[in-house]
C-alpha cells in the first residue's frame, strides 16, 4: 500500500484504483513537481496566470498539424505554433456538447453529477446551480484577478450568470450561436422560421400566443458584486460584435493584471462564428466554420501569445486551449463545413469524435516545445490542474465528488507522465460508454445477459467502426466492475437535479420585454396550477432515449 495520502479531494472511485498502484511514486514525482513551482514563483514573484480558450465544435486535427491543414482548407498558423512552441494533446476528452463540457471545465466534475446535461435554449429557465465551485471561485480565493469573456452558455437564471460564479468582470451569452439566427436576417432567409413576428402574417388559426420564444437575451455583462447589464440588442450587427468587444477586453485585461503584477486567471470563450452564410469567404474550405476559426480564434491565440510575449510575462502564463465538443456533423446549418475526419461521430455522440478534442498548451520555459502528448486527460482535469499551479488545491471542495486530477505532471513532463486512463462518457444523464486505456465499451444497446458486441480497440479501430466481442471478453468483467465502482460511489456522492427558477432577474436595465420573462406569461390567479412547479419539475423523460 502507497505511504502517500490522496488527499482530502473526493475523486471518482477508479483514480483511486490508479492511485493504489502509482500512490508513492507520484507523491515522489510531485515533491519535484513542486521544487521546480517554488523556483518559477521565487523568479517571478507571483503565483502563474493562467488563461483559457475554449472555442466551439472541433475535432483533433482540424487545427495545429500542418498536414491536416491542408485536408481541411483552411490554415491554422497560430494553433500550430502552439503546438511546436508548446504541447498538442491527441486524446483529450471533453462532454459531447456545449453547455455540458462548460459546466464540466468550470467545476471539474462530469456534468451529470451538477444536473447540467442539457444544452440550454431561450428559454431554458435553469442553469449552473451557486452550489458549484466554479474555477472562478477557486482561483478568486487564492487572489487571482478573474475574466470571463465570451460563449457562457450555462444558463438564464441569475445564479448562473459568471459574476455570480466566482468571475471579477465579464461579458457573455448565456446561449449559443442558434441566436445569430434568430433576427430578421435569418428569418427572411427561412434559416429560423416563426421568431421574428413583426415581419410575418398574422396566423388567425394560432390560439396560444405565448407558444415559443418571442423575446431574450443575446448578451449580458455584469461585475462581481456589481450590476448586472443587458449588453446591446439581438441583431446580427450586434451579435457579430461580440467577439471583437470580449477579445478588447480579455486583452485590456490582461495589460491591467501585468501592469498591476496581480496573477490572474482569463477565460476567452469565443462565439467563432454566426451561424449566418458569410459573404466573405476566406478559406480555401469557404466554410462557416474555416472562415470563423481562422479569422476569430487561431488569429487571436497569435495575438494573445505575442501580447503575453511583449509584456515580459509569458514565461509566468500558461495559456491552454481547446474545442469543447466535437464537431457539429449532426444537422449543421448550411456551409458550416464541420465534418468527421479522423474520429467517427461527432458532437452528441459518445463516440470519439464527439468527445476527443483540439487541444494545446503553450507556457515558454516551463513546457518542453514540440511535445505531442498521447496521454488521456479530460477537460475537468484543468480544474484541479491550475487549483494546483494556484496553490489554491486547499479551496477544492470535499464534500463532493471531483472528477478532475491533478495532471500538473503531464503538463510540466509532457508525454507518458498523465495519471488519468479512464473516462465515462455520459450523453445527457446516460452512462453511454467508458473507456480504460486503449479499450472502450458502450454500454447503450446492449441485450440483456451476454455483452453485447461494442468492444473496440482504440488503436487498432480508432474510427470505431469494427465492434468485436470475443477478442475482447477479457476485458469485460473488468469494465462491468470499473461501473459498479462508478456507479456505488455516486450513491454515496448522488446526482444534483438541475438548477430551475425564473430566467433573468437581477438585471438593471431589464427591458419591459425581458422583465416579462422573468414571470410566466399568464395570470397567476386564473390558473388551477403554480407555473414554478412545472418550471422547477425535474422532467422524467431526461436520458429516455440514449441509442
Ligand atoms: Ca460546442
Amino acid at each position: 500500500m502507497p505511504t502517500a495520502n490522496p488527499g482530502p479531494v473526493v475523486h471518482d472511485a477508479e483514480y483511486y484504483i490508479l492511485f493504489d498502484q502509482h500512490g508513492d511514486a507520484w507523491a515522489a514525482e510531485d515533491g519535484e513537481l513542486d521544487v521546480r513551482l517554488a523556483e518559477l514563483e521565487a523568479t517571478h514573484g507571483q503565483k502563474p496566470n493562467i488563461v483559457h480558450v475554449m472555442w466551439d465544435d472541433m475535432a483533433f486535427g482540424d487545427a495545429g498539424i500542418p498536414a491536416l491543414n491542408k485536408v481541411r482548407g483552411f490554415d491554422t498558423p497560430n494553433c500550430n505554433r502552439m503546438a511546436a512552441e508548446g504541447a498538442l494533446y491527441t486524446r483529450y476528452y471533453t462532454e459531447p456538447a456545449c453547455t455540458p463540457s462548460r459546466a464540466a471545465v468550470l467545476t471539474g466534475r462530469y456534468a451529470v453529477r451538477s444536473g447540467m446535461y442539457n444544452v440550454a435554449f431561450p428559454i431554458e429557465a435553469a442553469g449552473l446551480a451557486g452550489e458549484e465551485v466554479t474555477m472562478a471561485e477557486v482561483l478568486s480565493d487564492a487572489g487571482y484577478s478573474t475574466a470571463f469573456y465570451g460563449k457562457w452558455h450555462l444558463g438564464d437564471i441569475e445564479e448562473s450568470y459568471p459574476h455570480n460564479q466566482g468571475f471579477d468582470e465579464t461579458l457573455f451569452t448565456p446561449y449559443n450561436q442558434v441566436l445569430s439566427l434568430w433576427n430578421q436576417v435569418g428569418e427572411g432567409a427561412n434559416a429560423v422560421q416563426g421568431v421574428m413576428r413583426d415581419m410575418l402574417p398574422e396566423d388567425p388559426y394560432e390560439v396560444d400566443k405565448t407558444f415559443g420564444a418571442s423575446d431574450w437575451i443575446m448578451s449580458m455583462e455584469g461585475t462581481k458584486g456589481g450590476e448586472t447589464l443587458e449588453w446591446k440588442s439581438s441583431s446580427i450587427e450586434d451579435y457579430n460584435a461580440i467577439d471583437p468587444e470580449c477579445q478588447k477586453r480579455v486583452l485590456e485585461f490582461i495589460d491591467r493584471n501585468a501592469e498591476s503584477n496581480t496573477p490572474f486567471y482569463a477565460a476567452y470563450w469565443p462565439n467563432m462564428t454566426a451561424f449566418i452564410p458569410n459573404p466573405k469567404k476566406s478559406t480555401v474550405a469557404r466554410s462557416l466554420l474555416g472562415d470563423g476559426f481562422t479569422s476569430v480564434v487561431d488569429s487571436f491565440l497569435g495575438t494573445l501569445m505575442d501580447r503575453l510575449t511583449e509584456l515580459g510575462i509569458a514565461e509566468n502564463t500558461v495559456v491552454v486551449a481547446h474545442a469543447d465538443n466535437g464537431p457539429m456533423v449532426h444537422e449543421p446549418p448550411p456551409g458550416l463545413g464541420m465534418a468527421e475526419t479522423v474520429f467517427r461521430g461527432g458532437k452528441s455522440d459518445y463516440w470519439e469524435g464527439g468527445i476527443r478534442v483540439a487541444a494545446f498548451a503553450w507556457w515558454p520555459g516551463m513546457i518542453e516545445p514540440g511535445t505531442v502528448v498521447g496521454d488521456m486527460i479530460h477537460e475537468v482535469d484543468l480544474y484541479t490542474t491550475f487549483a494546483r499551479l494556484a496553490g489554491a488545491t486547499e479551496n477544492v471542495p470535499t464534500d463532493r465528488v471531483v472528477d478532475g486530477i491533478d495532471q500538473t505532471a503531464l503538463l510540466l513532463k509532457g508525454d507518458t507522465n498523465g495519471r488519468r486512463d479512464y473516462n465515462f462518457v455520459y450523453t445527457g444523464n446516460i452512462l453511454a460508454a467508458s473507456t480504460k486505456g486503449r479499450f472502450k465499451r458502450v454500454w447503450v444497446g446492449e441485450h440483456p445477459g451476454l455483452p453485447g458486441a461494442a468492444f473496440y480497440d482504440l488503436y487498432n479501430d480508432p474510427r470505431e467502426v469494427n465492434p468485436a466481442l470475443v477478442p475482447y471478453l477479457h476485458t469485460g468483467s473488468s469494465f462491468t466492475q470499473m461501473r459498479a465502482r462508478h456507479e456505488l460511489w455516486k450513491q454515496k456522492y448522488p446526482d444534483r437535479a438541475t438548477k430551475r427558477g425564473a430566467p433573468f432577474t437581477g438585471i438593471a436595465n431589464a427591458r419591459q420585454a425581458t422583465k416579462d420573462l422573468s414571470s410566466p406569461p399568464v395570470d397567476l390567479d386564473t390558473l388551477p396550477f403554480d407555473p414554478m412547479e412545472y418550471i422547477n419539475f425535474e422532467l422524467p423523460w431526461d436520458g429516455l432515449d440514449a441509442d
